[in-house]
Order: C-alpha cells, then sequence, then structure tokens
C-alpha cells in the first residue's frame, strides 16, 4: 500500500509523481490542501512535522523529503531505472537533487509573491494569513510567508532570487552539452529538476530559456516535456477548483511548452 500526501501545484509533490510515474508504481491519493492550510492540521503534523508535503507512506512506513522519497522510490521499486550504476554518474545525479534543494528558496520567493500570496489574500485576506504564517513550524516557510504579507519581499530580493536562477540554469545548459539528458540516461537528475521547469515556464518561461537562449536547456525542457510522467505529474488537478487561471499564471504556455 502506498500512500502519497501531496498537492496539485506544489514543487515537491510534482517531483514524487513522476518519480512514481516514471517507475510504473501505482499510488493512492492523499490530497494535502495548502491553500486550505490542511498542512498544519495536526493529524498531517503527526506525519511530517514540517508541516510540508510530499510524503510518502508505504506499508505503513512514514518517508518525508521529496529528494529522500525518490531515492526510496528508485531503491524500493523495480522498473526503469533512475539513479545511474556507475558511482560517478549517481554523485553527478545527487549533485542535481542538491543544487535543487538549494535553488527552492529562490524559486519560491518568486513564486510566493506573484502567484501564492495574491491567491491566498483573496481568498482569506491578511489576518487569518498572519496568524497561519505563525502557526508554520518550519522557520524558513514561516519567516517567508510572514514577509511576503507585510511586503517585504523586495524588488531587489526578487532580482537576485531571478540571477540565482540565471545561475542554476547556466549549470544545466553545460551539463546538456554532452547529451539530451542531465546525467547520461534519463535519472532522478532529470525528475528533481523538472518541475522547478515547469514552474518558471509559467513565470514566463521567455526570461529564462528560449531556441536562442540557453538552447540545450530549452531543447531539453521541449524533451521533458513530452514524456508521460511529466505529462502525468504537473496535470494534477487543483481539487479546491481555480487552478492556474485562478492564480494568474500563464498554464497555456506551462502545459503546452
Ligand atoms: N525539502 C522538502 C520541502 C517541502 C516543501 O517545502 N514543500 C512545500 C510545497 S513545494 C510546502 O509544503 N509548503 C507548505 C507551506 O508553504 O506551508 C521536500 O523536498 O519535500
Amino acid at each position: 500500500m502506498i500512500e502519497l500526501y501531496h498537492f496539485w501545484s506544489s514543487i515537491c509533490s510534482v517531483r514524487v509523481r513522476m518519480a512514481l510515474e516514471e517507475k510504473q508504481v501505482p499510488w493512492t491519493s492523499r490530497y494535502v490542501d495548502l491553500f486550505k492550510f490542511d498542512q498544519l492540521r495536526p493529524e498531517y503534523l503527526a506525519i511530517n512535522p514540517e508541516g510540508v508535503v510530499p510524503t510518502l507512506v508505504h506499508n505503513g512506513e512514514v518517508i518525508c523529503d521529496s529528494g529522500v522519497i525518490n531515492e526510496y522510490i528508485e531503491a524500493a521499486f523495480d522498473g526503469v531505472r533512475l539513479i545511474p550504476a556507475d558511482p560517478l554518474k549517481a554523485a553527478r545525479v545527487r549533485g542535481f537533487v542538491k543544487a535543487c534543494e538549494d535553488g527552492f528558496e529562490a524559486i519560491v520567493k518568486l513564486t510566493m509573491v506573484k502567484y501564492i500570496l495574491p491567491k491566498l489574500r483573496n481568498r482569506w485576506g491578511d489576518e487569518a494569513l498572519r496568524e497561519q504564517a505563525a502557526r508554520r513550524p518550519s522557520k524558513f516557510l514561516q519567516d517567508l510567508h510572514s514577509r511576503g504579507i507585510r511586503g517585504e519581499i523586495s524588488e531587489a530580493e526578487l532580482a537576485e532570487a531571478t540571477v540565482r536562477i540565471g545561475t542554476f540554469l547556466d549549470q544545466l545548459e553545460t551539463a546538456l552539452v554532452p547529451g539530451q539528458w542531465l546525467v547520461g540516461d534519463f535519472s532522478l537528475a532529470d525528475i528533481c529538476v523538472a518541475p522547478f521547469m515547469f514552474r518558471l515556464s509559467a513565470l514566463g518561461q521567455e526570461g529564462f530559456w528560449s531556441e536562442t537562449r540557453r538552447p540545450k536547456v530549452h531543447a531539453w525542457y521541449a524533451a521533458l516535456s513530452e514524456r508521460p510522467s511529466f505529462k502525468v505529474a504537473t496535470s494534477w488537478p487543483d481539487e479546491s477548483g481555480g487552478g492556474y487561471q485562478e492564480v494568474g499564471l500563464a498554464q497555456d504556455r506551462a502545459s503546452n511548452s
């Protein structure tokens, strides 16, 4: 019995849905609506004390953190290999997983200001959001949400986050010189970066890559977004309705590119 606690638009949830799909592992959905603060309910905090998605539960055993979960999926289930047998290549894959952890803050900041906050403001109002921000067990998310509501995430900070993302995309461009995927065959490296790309694409892909700007990233993303696992993972419905249209993101670009 495999249960995944997840949310439709969460980057870290997309990552795990994609790995499960690549491995053809059947799973049961346990939807955690971040826009209704389900992640802060006591019953969820009992399995994920950080109050974040995703969480995988396999035969009653709880596994948290998308990077750790994907390593587990790779080790626990048969199917296509997602970490190369070659130790050096495996290390390179884990390097990308680490780079994604490091880059998460930059992408979440951009997302928070442009996407999460306007939606939550419409739905709940600032006072309720302030209260919910203070309840977040994760210091990082507590600060981010609180600062966002107070309007303290400055343009300069967002510009800095955009520069960091640009540097990361430059690394991808270099990594893609030898072949179609980031490390040899398609791997957890491609999977961990995929939801970043999907989100950047929704935030306005043209600023980040095109046929002329970072062309290898452009070709890689085109191939990535054709994979059935990518399509399945990124098209999980917003179970409370609204979806990308409600949050003002260009879903057409995100799903068609
Ligand atoms: N390192 C964790 C990070 C998980 C995380 O921060 N998830 C976000 C969604 S992508 C979340 O649940 N946020 C809850 C919130 O903002 O309150 C992982 O990779 O799973």
